[in-house]
């Protein structure tokens, strides 16, 4: 699609070379209705006016009205589209403000390092194309009443899509993490992103997991029978573990399919961790008795401490995208996947890299000791029905693409 180029651009810098300079990449790349502006004042002025633009382009070092301040404006204007952040700044000054923006709620499409690359600039703005723009395309999340979502769960229209997950050593299959669609009879195929919190907010999470956790056996019973064993991780919420009944309903669902409990393992959110610290003791522990594995989800992107998660009875520990992909050319991105993977070793926690992108990311991931990767670079979410046939696909690509000779190892 390339309608985003039609898009209203506003750029911001107060060097009048580097906007002409942006303007003429914008133009090559096919964009037509470009204004620029000298100063954040000047485009608050703009904004004020009522031309809200789609795309902003921004320099955050500007004398007067700097990017921080310009943030805030945009955030009090409610403004809608995305953010580019444009500097010379360091990659860590640039990150900084990055999740700043990203905080209040605004759309950040990337940053560029000035002098801006003409391939840089295209490959971020491509990403609009696949984005949900909020005025063009107003988002279906908010259209879903949550008795819609009810009937949606009680009618079976939640399917589920498993990720693989692989061993970075040994390229052996380590298992999938299921991942819940909502297959809707009018707007296809909704991500959960779009659903999982309607559920969290309207005590439908429960039923949710539920629908999630029976199908989930179901599955891995016709696997089984087919004589393909997997292990299979499932996404659970903060309300899941408020039941206090959640450890035994799941050993007996699992009974019940004649599946072992040995083959499940939950993954739980750090964000969700640390407020929730009593009940998530609870039944964490009541967990662990019954040998389901627990895996911290998304580690690095809250804010527990070393002795907070040595006293939970985590198995693994997923380290978030962010600190995985691109990692082999971030210093700040490298600091964190590596503190990450030594408090794992120290607990005696497995560690899986979420995220892995690119061969890159891969080779990477060996040279780091890394247990386990996940990533689009090893397969995208898949239906059932695929896996088996990307099995067999894996085991030849290990072999094809040389994956697991290490980069530095000795051979
Ligand atoms: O691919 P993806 O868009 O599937 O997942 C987006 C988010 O939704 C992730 O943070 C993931 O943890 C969450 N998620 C996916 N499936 C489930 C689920 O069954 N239950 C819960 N609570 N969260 C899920
Ligand atoms: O929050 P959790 O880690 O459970 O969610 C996993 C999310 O990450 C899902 O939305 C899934 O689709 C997504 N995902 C899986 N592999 C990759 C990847 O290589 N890159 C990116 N950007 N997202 C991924
Ligand atoms: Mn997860």
């Amino acid at each position: 699609m390339e309608d985003y180029k039609a898009l209203p651009v506003l750029v911001v810098d107060d060097e009048p070379f580097i906007l002409n300079v942006l303007r003429h990449m914008l133009g090559q790349l096919g964009f037509e209705a470009i204004t620029t502006a000298g100063s954040g004042e000047e485009a608050l002025q703009i904004l004020n006016a009522g031309e809200l633009p789609q795309l902003i382009l921004l320099d955050i070092n500007m004398p007067s009205i700097d990017g921080v301040e310009f943030i805030r404006a945009l955030v009090t204007l409610g403004y809608p589209g995305s953010l580019v952040l444009v500097s010379g700044e360091s990659e860590r000054a640039l990150s900084a403000v990055m999740r700043l923006a990203d905080v209040r709620g605004i759309n950040v499409l990337g940053y560029l390092k000035k002098p801006v690359a003409p391939d840089a600039l295209g490959e971020l703005l491509a990403t609009l194309s696949t984005r949900t723009l909020p005025s063009l395309s107003p988002s279906k999340a908010s259209t879903y009443e949550p008795d819609i979502l009810q009937t949606a769960i009680a009618s079976g229209e939640l399917v589920n899509y498993f990720q693989p997950k692989v061993n970075v050593q040994t390229g052996a299959f380590e298992g999938v993490e299921v991942l819940v669609r909502w297959l809707h009879p009018r707007d296809g195929l909704v991500y959960p992103d779009d659903f999982i919190p309607l559920a969290e907010d309207n005590g439908l999470i429960q039923a949710l997991t539920m629908n999630v956790l029976c199908n989930t056996f179901r599955q891995l019973r016709l696997w089984q029978d087919s004589g393909l064993t997997v292990k299979a991780a499932i996404n659970i919420s903060m309300d899941d573990l408020n039941s206090l009944s959640f450890p035994d309903d799941l050993a007996k669902m699992a009974k019940d399919s004649g599946v072992s409990t040995h083959d499940i393992q939950l993954e739980v959110t750090e964000r969700q961790l640390i407020p929730n610290l009593a009940t998530v003791l609870d039944t964490l522990s009541r967990l662990h008795l019954k040998r389901i594995a627990l895996a911290v989800d998304d580690f690095g992107t809250g804010y527990s401490s070393l002795a907070q998660l040595s006293d939970l009875p985590f198995d693994q520990l997923k380290i978030d995208k962010r600190f995985v992909h691109g990692a082999s050319g971030n210093p700040t991105a490298q600091a964190i996947f590596i503190a990450s993977t030594d408090i794992a070793n120290q607990l005696a926690m497995e560690t899986v890299a979420e995220g892995v992108e690119d061969r890159a990311d891969w080779d990477w991931l060996q040279q780091m000791g890394c247990d386990v990767a996940q990533g689009y670079f090893i397969a995208r979410p898949m239906p059932a029905e695929a896996l088996p046939e990307w099995l067999e696909h894996w085991r030849q690509r290990v072999h094809a693409e040389d994956l697991l000779s290490s980069p530095t190892g000795p051979d």
